[in-house]
This record gives structure tokens, C-alpha cells and sequence, in this order.
């Protein structure tokens, strides 16, 4: 039987693809600083690992044939426009030392999940942005270290497959939202943020909810179902180029917020604060993704908010109701804890 690792299997988009593969019927070993944070992994082997560490690599690509390598320190723009220094050290030692045991391992196939943030900033100045082709990568500008550390891993996994024979594949993920991410703590994406504060203003009664900059930043958003399908064809494709996965449907956040409240069935108002804003606009063009893959992302926004924002709702009230009855519970970033009279 082939045996696959997922790398970052603690972490979101890691922890839904070892349930994916394992109903394709494969042998999945998880390898991740922490276990998954709201169920347990479906993995047959779950590693518990710190991926910057080579003797750590080594053991979790020991015996292993495929590699999905998702592991990363990162978050949305609250986080990784303020971390600098520790996601370019951590990411690139992580991306090393995985890909190289994997090489020293054996293994035949390893997918890497690169980023939209790898894209230039100049080619992202306007709202009504020209949806990004994959050539649209260069001349390179990358936004913050993050962008920059995905970048040079392209770079690593063409010249291991050029060099080494080890067959790469690389995505790049378009904001990727879903239930059981990161909702809170300071490194949630919007969908997630927003879904956390209408739930917060409804819980207390209230309509007003903060948004980052003026709103009018556009986005598009990807359903995790659809980023899962995405990968796996990605990985049985012979297509060896960096590869958007996305959806090509550009809102505007605060088109974002409003369908959150549709799905939430509250009205709110939205107050304008100041707050890391990343890109002014950025879409993806599906033109490659549908040529290789034979299919495009097709949950649409709405019914991926509307299964988000149910998930994140009973996650507030849980913590709300810890934080009452004064259990355990606190919140790792004050700024967004859940508490009586906060929806920012
Ligand atoms: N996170 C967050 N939280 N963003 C907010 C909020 C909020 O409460 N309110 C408004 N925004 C705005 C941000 O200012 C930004 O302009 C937009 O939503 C999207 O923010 P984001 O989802 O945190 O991250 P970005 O899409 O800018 O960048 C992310 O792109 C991913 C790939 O598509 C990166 O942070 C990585 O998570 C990843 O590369």
C-alpha cells in the first residue's frame, strides 16, 4: 500500500486533507508541532514533530512514498504582516529540511502548497484587479517574508525534481477557508474573523462589526472541500508548474461581511478601522487550473460561509459559555476574545 505524509496535519487545510485521503483509501502519517485542534486526526500514524528540525524530517518521511508538505508558520494578515523574521527562519527550515528527507528517503512524489502571496504587489494596487495568471509572478516582488519564503521554495521543489528526479508539485492556495480553522487568536483569515464577529454582535445583542481598512479590498475565497479535490488531482496530474487553486470570484470585503450576515439571517453596520490590509486587490485566473485539473473549484461562496459560519457560531458560544460559567477558556488574543460587549 502507498504511503503518504502530511506535513502541518495539526493545522487546517493539513488536518481535513489526511480525512480526505484516507476515504481515497490511502495509509496517511501526519506530522505536526501539535495534534488537530477541534477533532481528532484520522491519520494512521500521527508524529508528533518540529519540522525545522532534520533528524525530524528524517522520521517522518521514513518508509514514505508521497509527501503533501503543508507545514508552515503562518496566519492572515494580522499575523503575517508582523512576523517576519520567524516565518522566513521557521518556514525555510521546515521547507529544507522536509523536502531533502524526502529526497534521502525515497520518496517518489511531494506536493507544496505555495501561496497568492507570492504574487507582485504592483501587479495588486487596485480593487478591480486583473485576475492573476501564474507567469504573473514575475518579475518578483512578493508581499512580506512570507511571500518571498514561498517563492524560493518553488524555486527548491523545480530544481530537487531537475536535480534529484523527485517528481514536485506546486499550488498556490488562494485564501482557503472552512470550518475547524483557526477562528481567533490573531492569525484567522477574514472569512473566519468575519464569521467570528457577527457571531460575537448577535451573541450580545449588537449590530456593529470592525472591519480592517475601507472595506473596498477584494478578494477571492476558496470552500476547503473544493481546495482538498484541488490537491489530490494536482498530485495524480503530470502537470509539474506552480498551479493557482482558487476561486476566480472577486468580493469585496465587505461584500464578505455581508454574505456572512445573510448566512448568520442578522443585519449589521460595519465600522472602518485601521488594520493590516495586505493587497488592495488579488483574484485568481483559472485558465491553467481547469486545463490540468479538468475541473474548477464550484462551492460557492455563500454555501461555504453559510457551513463556516455555523461551525464558528457554536465555537463562540461554547467559549461564551466557559468564559460564564468562568472555566477554563481564555482566549489567546485579548484584542478578539470572546466576551460579553466586544465584536471587534
Ligand atoms: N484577517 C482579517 N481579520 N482580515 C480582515 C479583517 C479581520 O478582522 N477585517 C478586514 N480584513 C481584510 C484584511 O485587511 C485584508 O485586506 C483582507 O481582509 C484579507 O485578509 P486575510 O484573509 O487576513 O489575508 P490576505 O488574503 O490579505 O492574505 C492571505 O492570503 C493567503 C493566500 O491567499 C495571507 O495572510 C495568507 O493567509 C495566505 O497567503
Amino acid at each position: 500500500m502507498k504511503r503518504v505524509l502530511v506535513t502541518g496535519a495539526g493545522g487546517f487545510i493539513g488536518h481535513h486533507l489526511v480525512s480526505y485521503l484516507k476515504k481515497k483509501g490511502e495509509w496517511v502519517r501526519g506530522a505536526d508541532l501539535k495534534y488537530p485542534e477541534y477533532e481528532p486526526s484520522a491519520a494512521d500514524d500521527f508524529a508528533l514533530l518540529d519540522l525545522r528540525r532534520w533528524e525530524n524530517c528524517l522520521k517522518a518521511t521514513d518508509g514514505i512514498d508521497e509527501v503533501y508538505a503543508l507545514a508552515a508558520d503562518m496566519g492572515g494578515m494580522g499575523f503575517i504582516s508582523a512576523h517576519h523574521a520567524e516565518i522566513l527562519r521557521n518556514n525555510s527550515l521546515i521547507n529544507i529540511h522536509t523536502i531533502d528527507a524526502a529526497r534521502e528517503n525515497g520518496a517518489k512524489r511531494y506536493l507544496y502548497t505555495s501561496s497568492a502571496c507570492v504574487y507582485p504587489e504592483y501587479r495588486q494596487t487596485d480593487p478591480n484587479v486583473t485576475p492573476l495568471k501564474e507567469e504573473d509572478a514575475y518579475p518578483a516582488q512578493p508581499q512580506d517574508a512570507y511571500g518571498w519564503e514561498k517563492l524560493v521554495t518553488e524555486h527548491l521543489c523545480i530544481h530537487y525534481r531537475e536535480d534529484y528526479g523527485l517528481e514536485t508539485r506546486i499550488v498556490r492556495f488562494h485564501n482557503i477557508f472552512g470550518p475547524l480553522g483557526t477562528w481567533d487568536g490573531g492569525r484567522e483569515k477574514a472569512p473566519a474573523a468575519l464569521c467570528r464577529k457577527v457571531s460575537l454582535a448577535r451573541l450580545n445583542g449588537q449590530s456593529e462589526i470592525e472591519i480592517w481598512g475601507d472595506g473596498e479590498q477584494t478578494r477571492s475565497f476558496c470552500y476547503i472541500d473544493d481546495c482538498l479535490e484541488g490537491i489530490y488531482r494536482l498530485m495524480r496530474s503530470d502537470y509539474r508548474e506552480p498551479l493557482n487553486l482558487g476561486q476566480d470570484r472577486l468580493v469585496t470585503i465587505n461584500q464578505l461581511a455581508d454574505i456572512v450576515a445573510a448566512a448568520a439571517g442578522v443585519s449589521i453596520t460595519k465600522k472602518h478601522v485601521a488594520g493590516p490590509q495586505g493587497v488592495r486587490g488579488r483574484n485568481s485566473d483559472n485558465t491553467r487550473l481547469r486545463e490540468v485539473l479538468h475541473w474548477e473549484p464550484e462551492i460557492t461562496l455563500e454555501e461555504g460561509l453559510r457551513r463556516t459560519y455555523l461551525w464558528i457560531d457554536q465555537q463562540v458560544r461554547a467559549a461564551d459559555r466557559r468564559i460564564a460559567s468562568g472555566s477554563s477558556g481564555t482566549l489567546e488574543n485579548p484584542s478578539s476574545a470572546v466576551r460579553r460587549g466586544s465584536a471587534s
